[in-house]
C-alpha cells in the first residue's frame, strides 16, 4: 500500500511545528508547512507521480531538497530527518500546537521549564495550578487552557469528512480488488456526510467463502486487527481510524446499508413503523413473521414502512420522516446546480494562482462566473489589498473579461468587519465591484452583544452582501465565536444580505443545522470554496454535502441562479 499524500502531509507539518519549538529559521519551518498543504491538496497521489517519473519539483514550494524527501517517504514509509527531530524534540509537542492559544513559544515554554510533553502532562499540571506560575502564562491563560483541553480531548477522535475520504478511498479501491466482492458502500455518518466521522464502517456484498476478511485484514495500513470473524472484522489503520467491516448476502444488502448507514436514531424511527405495520426490521431484512419481505435494496425497506427513498444526509431523525409522509422531502441540491464560486483568492492576496489560472480553472468545471475575493488590508495576512490594489485589479479583471469568453469573472473582495462594525475600505471603492464578501478575522472574543452589534452594523453599510464563514469555528480547532445566528439571519434577510456555507473541510460554516434554520427563515445563502487555488474550486462538493444535510435545494442557494439574475441580488440600492 503506498504512502499517501496526507500522511506525507502529517509528517511536515510535524516537522515544521517541532522545528519552530526548537527556533529554527522561520523560512525553513515556512517551507515545510507550504509542502504540507500542496502534498496535501495535490489531486494526483506522490506515489503515482514517482511512478510515472514525474518531477516533484514541478509543484508549488516543492524544490529538491523537499522532494528528495517526499521520494524517501514514499519508498520507505520514513522520514529518517523527522525522527532525527523527534530524537531531540518529543513528537507529542507538535500535538500541543493543536490546542488553540498555545503557539510554538507557549508549548516551548511549558516543555523546558515544567516538562509537559503531552496533553495528560499538561492536564495535569494545569490541575495542579503550576501552568499560572510559568512566566507569560497567569490564571486566565491556564483557565484558557484547561477549557480547551476539555475539546481537543473529546474532539480529537473524529476526523474531519475529508480526512476520512482520504482514508476510506484508497481502502475501498484495495477492497475492490478481492476476490467475490460485488458491492461495497462505506456506510454510517460517513455516508451520511457528517462533517466529522468517528469510525468508518464498510459494507460488502460477496459470494460465499470468498476471503474478502483475510484481504481486509492484510491492508498495508492497517496497524492492529482489533477482531476478525467468518463475515465482519474491526481494523485499526496507522492513521488512528477504526474501520468495521460486515459482509453481508445479496439479500439482506439494503438492509445492512440501511442499518450501517443510520443514524441510529432514523433507524429507530423507522423500526417503529415498521412495528406498526406488524413488520420486524433488522440489519437482515424486514420480516413478517419468519418471512422476509424485504433487505435487496434500500428503496424497499422504506417502500415496506410505507415511505419514499430517504436520502443519506437527511437521516437524522430532525424531521425527514414527518417530511417523506407527507411527500415534502427536499428535492435535495447537487454538484451540477452550482453555476459559480462566489468566494476565491489568487497569488494577489495569499492564494497561488493568478486570476487568469483561477477563471480558466473555473471555466473547466462549467461554471459561468466566478469571483475574485482577495483579502483587504486589514487582516493579520501579509499582502491584503489597500483601495488603490484593488482598483488595479478591477481594471485586470475589466480588461480579463474582455478576452475570456463563456465565463465571467465578478469583481469582489473579502473585507474585513473592524472591530465598530465598519468595513475595512470606503464605500467610494467597494462601489466599483459587483459585491462584496465581509468576514470577522480578529477579535472573536468579543462578549455576545457586542459581536452582533458589530456584524450587524457591518450590513448596515448597503455594499454589503455575503457574510463569509458566519461562525468563524474551525473545526476540531477552533470554538465559533460568541453570537446569536438567529439574530443575523434576520437581519440579512431584512437588508437582503446573505450568509456564506464555506465549503473549506475545516470550516463548513454554516453548520448543517444553521442550513437548515436559514431555509426554514427564507434565507438563502451563497455557497462558496474560499479556493486558494484552482484545485481548491473542487472542495464545492464538501459545501454541497453540508448543504444537503441543512435540506438545501437549488433554490435556496443564490450560486445556482444565472448571472444576471445572480446580478439583481447584489444591487441593495
Ligand atoms: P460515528 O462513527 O460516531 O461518526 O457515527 P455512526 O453513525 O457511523 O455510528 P457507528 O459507527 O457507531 O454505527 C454505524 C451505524 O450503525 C449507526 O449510524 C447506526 C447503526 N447502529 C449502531 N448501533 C446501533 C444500535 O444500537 N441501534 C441501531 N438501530 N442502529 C445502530
Ligand atoms: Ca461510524
Ligand atoms: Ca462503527
Amino acid at each position: 500500500m503506498p504512502v499517501q499524500n496526507s500522511e506525507i502531509a502529517d509528517a511536515f507539518e510535524k516537522m515544521a511545528d517541532l522545528l519552530e519549538i526548537e527556533g529554527a529559521n522561520a523560512f525553513r519551518v515556512r517551507a515545510y508547512r507550504e509542502a504540507a498543504r500542496t502534498v496535501h491538496g495535490y489531486p494526483r497521489s506522490m506515489a503515482d507521480l514517482l511512478q510515472h517519473g514525474d518531477a516533484l519539483t514541478e509543484l508549488p514550494g516543492i524544490g529538491k531538497d523537499l522532494a528528495a524527501k517526499i521520494k524517501t517517504l514514499v519508498d520507505t514509509g520514513r522520514l529518517p530527518a523527522l525522527e532525527k527531530v523527534e530524537s531531540r524534540t518529543p513528537a507529542a509537542l507538535s500535538d500541543l500546537m493543536r490546542i488553540p492559544g498555545l503557539g510554538p513559544e507557549r508549548v516551548k515554554a511549558l516543555y523546558k521549564k515544567l516538562g509537559i510533553a503531552s496533553a495528560d502532562d499538561l492536564k495535569r499540571a494545569v490541575d495542579s495550578g503550576k501552568v499560572r506560575e510559568l512566566e507569560g502564562f497567569g490564571e486566565k491563560t491556564e483557565q484558557m487552557i484547561r477549557d480547551r483541553l476539555e475539546h481537543f480531548s473529546i474532539k480529537q477522535a473524529r476526523s474531519k469528512l475529508a480526512v476520512a475520504e482520504d482514508i476510506a478511498e484508497p481502502l475501498v479501491a484495495y477492497l475492490k480488488k478481492s476476490d467475490g466482492v460485488k458491492d461495497i458502500v462505506v456506510a454510517g455518518s460517513y455516508r451520511r456526510c457528517q462533517e466529522t466521522v468517528g469510525d468508518l464502517d464498510i459494507v460488502v456484498t460477496a459470494s460465499k467463502n470468498t476471503p474478502v476478511i483475510g484481504h481486509f485484514t492484510r491492508y498495508g495500513q492497517v496497524a492492529e486487527v482489533v477482531s476478525q470473524g467468518q463475515t465482519r472484522s474491526t481494523v485499526r489503520l496507522r492513521s488512528g481510524m477504526q474501520v468495521d467491516l460486515r459482509v453481508v448476502p445479496e439479500a439482506s444488502y439494503g438492509a445492512a446499508l440501511h442499518y450501517f448507514t443510520g443514524s441510529k436514531a432514523h433507524n429507530i424511527a423507522v423500526r417503529k413503523l415498521g412495528v406498526k405495520k406488524g413488520y420486524k426490521i433488522n440489519e437482515y431484512g424486514v420480516f413478517n413473521g419468519n418471512e422476509r419481505i424485504a433487505g435487496k435494496t434500500e428503496a424497499e425497506i422504506y417502500e415496506k414502512v410505507g415511505l419514499p427513498f430517504i436520502p443519506p444526509e437527511l437521516r437524522e431523525n430532525r424531521g425527514e420522516i414527518e417530511a417523506a409522509r407527507k411527500n415534502r422531502l427536499p428535492n435535495l441540491i447537487t454538484l451540477e446546480d452550482i453555476r459559480g464560486d462566489l468566494h476565491c483568492h489568487t497569488k494577489e492576496s495569499d492564494g497561488r494562482n493568478t486570476l487568469r489560472e483561477m477563471a480558466e480553472a473555473a471555466a473547466q468545471r462549467g461554471y459561468e462566473y466566478i469571483s475574485i475575493n482577495d483579502h483587504s488590508r486589514h487582516v493579520t495576512i501579509a499582502h491584503g489589498l489597500d483601495s488603490k490594489r484593488l482598483l488595479a485589479q478591477v481594471g485586470e479583471i475589466d480588461k480579463l473579461n474582455e478576452k475570456l469568453g463563456g465565463i465571467v469573472v465578478l469583481k469582489s473582495i473579502e473585507l474585513d468587519i473592524l472591530k465598530d462594525g465598519t468595513l475595512d475600505l470606503p464605500d467610494s471603492v467597494l462601489k466599483e465591484l459587483d459585491f462584496t464578501v465581509c468576514a470577522v478575522h480578529y477579535a472573536f472574543n468579543l462578549p455576545r452583544e457586542e459581536q452582533n452589534e458589530r456584524i450587524l452594523r457591518a450590513m448596515d453599510n448597503p455594499y454589503f452582501n455575503i457574510l463569509a464563514h458566519p461562525s468563524g469555528r474551525l473545526i476540531n480547532q477552533r470554538e465559533p465565536y460568541q453570537f446569536d445566528i438567529e439574530t443575523i439571519m434576520e437581519a440579512a434577510l431584512e437588508r437582503g444580505c446573505f450568509l456564506e456555507v464555506n465549503a473549506q473541510p475545516a470550516r463548513l460554516d454554516l453548520t448543517d443545522e444553521a442550513c437548515k434554520l436559514a431555509r426554514d427563515m427564507g434565507l438563502k445563502v451563497a455557497l462558496s470554496t474560499d479556493a486558494h487555488s484552482d484545485n481548491g474550486l473542487g472542495l464545492m462538493r464538501f459545501g454541497i454535502k453540508q448543504a444537503r444535510r441543512g435540506w438545501l435545494e437549488r433554490g435556496d442557494v443564490i450560486n445556482c441562479l444565472p448571472l444576471h439574475e445572480l446580478k439583481k441580488l447584489f444591487n441593495r440600492k
